[in-house]
């Protein structure tokens, strides 16, 4: 076993894939309010997700693995804690946990590296420890591997916008997007915060995404923490950004996928067409009633797709149009049934944390 892995595409050895067990619908809190009142958890109410969910996602999750490891890549997955249980810090309680799916939220291979992300969401602070026996033994086993952790964060409501959401959800469209492109949204920059999806990592590139869940200070600490690195800060145009994997999808060296419907910085696409990559706008996903059950993600989850190589691709296995498309564009790919676990966060990304890819660190844009 070892820990290796520089961006999205290169062969795919050794991933980590997410379980639902337990997983809870989060009471509110400052970063979050769910509200799926059709489910029976109308906003300020909370509890776990229904078991005939859990066991449907946890069927698909646990496929997925045996498909992976039937490829000859190594699968690893997490320990789940009690997330009904309430979490607290010196500082505050919260009510309930939420889950270890997905875990691409909050672990990211850079390198020989896994960071741990700070995470805003109060109800997601302990989560990391999911992970901690898989990290332990790659620790134990790499003797080059580095195991990080970025700064906890206090998360107390200095770090929030008061009253945030329902303001936010009286404006319209245009204004929610100006607040989007001033990065004026629910976090403040007390402290650095941010989650592990909004990486998207191209050798020495790495775009990060402002969003709901990640502030400028959050980039800023890994522009420190990655001085090797080039560390980008950029936005979509995108009322609730959260996650850059169902945006911006790198393919292979000189080919990124990107979801038109959440318009990209024109100085970032300019950056990789004077590098001589192809953006390809993604065609729209299978259905807009992608999940129709306490699901907080879009139907653009379609694009949240693993790579196993440059060449082969992991597309759930309803993203029929999806499929023709990356066909056409030379890929191999691997249709997966996922959308049971769409509810619990993510699609095939999102569930996924890459821990050893092979290939060096490149600079794809020299
Ligand atoms: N964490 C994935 C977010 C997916 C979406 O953009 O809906």
């Amino acid at each position: 076993m070892r820990v290796n892995s520089w961006n999205g595409w290169d062969p795919l050895r050794h991933v980590l894939v997410g379980r639902a067990d337990g997983t809870m619908v989060q009471a509110p809190e400052p970063a979050v309010q769910r509200d799926f009142p059709a489910d029976g958890f109308p906003l300020g109410t909370y509890g776990p997700m229904p078991e005939e969910m859990t066991a449907a996602a946890n069927e698909q999750l646990d496929a997925f693995a045996v498909q992976l490891a039937a490829r000859g890549v190594q699968v690893s997955r997490p320990t789940p804690i009690d997330f009904s249980q309430p979490v607290s810090t010196p500082d505050w309680e919260h009510p309930t946990g939420f889950g270890c799916m997905p875990p691409r939220d909050v672990l990211i291979t850079v390198g020989n590296e896994i960071l741990e992300a700070t995470m805003c969401y109060r109800s997601r602070w302990f989560e990391y420890l999911c992970y901690r026996p898989v990290l332990q033994e790659l620790f134990e086993a790499d003797p080059d591997m580095r195991w990080e952790a970025a700064p906890k964060p206090r998360l107390t409501d200095a770090s929030f916008v008061p009253g945030f959401w329902n303001e936010y959800q009286t404006l319209s469209k245009a204004e929610q997007l100006a607040r989007v492109a001033e990065h004026d949204l629910v976090l403040t920059e007390e402290e650095p915060l941010f989650d592990a999806a909004d990486i998207a990592r191209f050798g020495v590139d790495l775009f990060v995404q402002l969003s709901l869940v990640t502030n400028r200070k959050g980039v800023d600490w890994l522009r420190r923490h990655f001085p090797d690195h080039r560390v980008h800060e950029v936005t979509f145009t995108n009322t609730h950004p959260l996650h850059i994997d169902a945006t911006w999808v790198p393919l292979r060296p000189g080919l990124v996928l990107h979801n038109g419907e959440r318009p990209a910085d024109p100085e970032l696409v300019k950056y990789f067409e004077v590098n001589d990559w192809q953006v390809v706008e993604a065609v729209q996903p299978a259905s807009w009633k992608h999940h129709p059950r306490l699901s907080f993600c879009s139907p653009w989850l379609a694009v949240n797709i693993l790579n196993l190589d440059p060449r082969t691709v992991c597309v759930e296995a309803e993203e029929v149009r999806l499929a023709e498309q990356l066909d056409g564009l030379g890929m191999e790919v691997v249709p997966v049934p996922f959308r049971a676990v769409g509810p619990f966060g993510g699609g095939l990304h999102c569930a996924t944390v890459d821990i050893w890819r092979e290939g060096g660190l490149e600079d794809y844009f020299p």
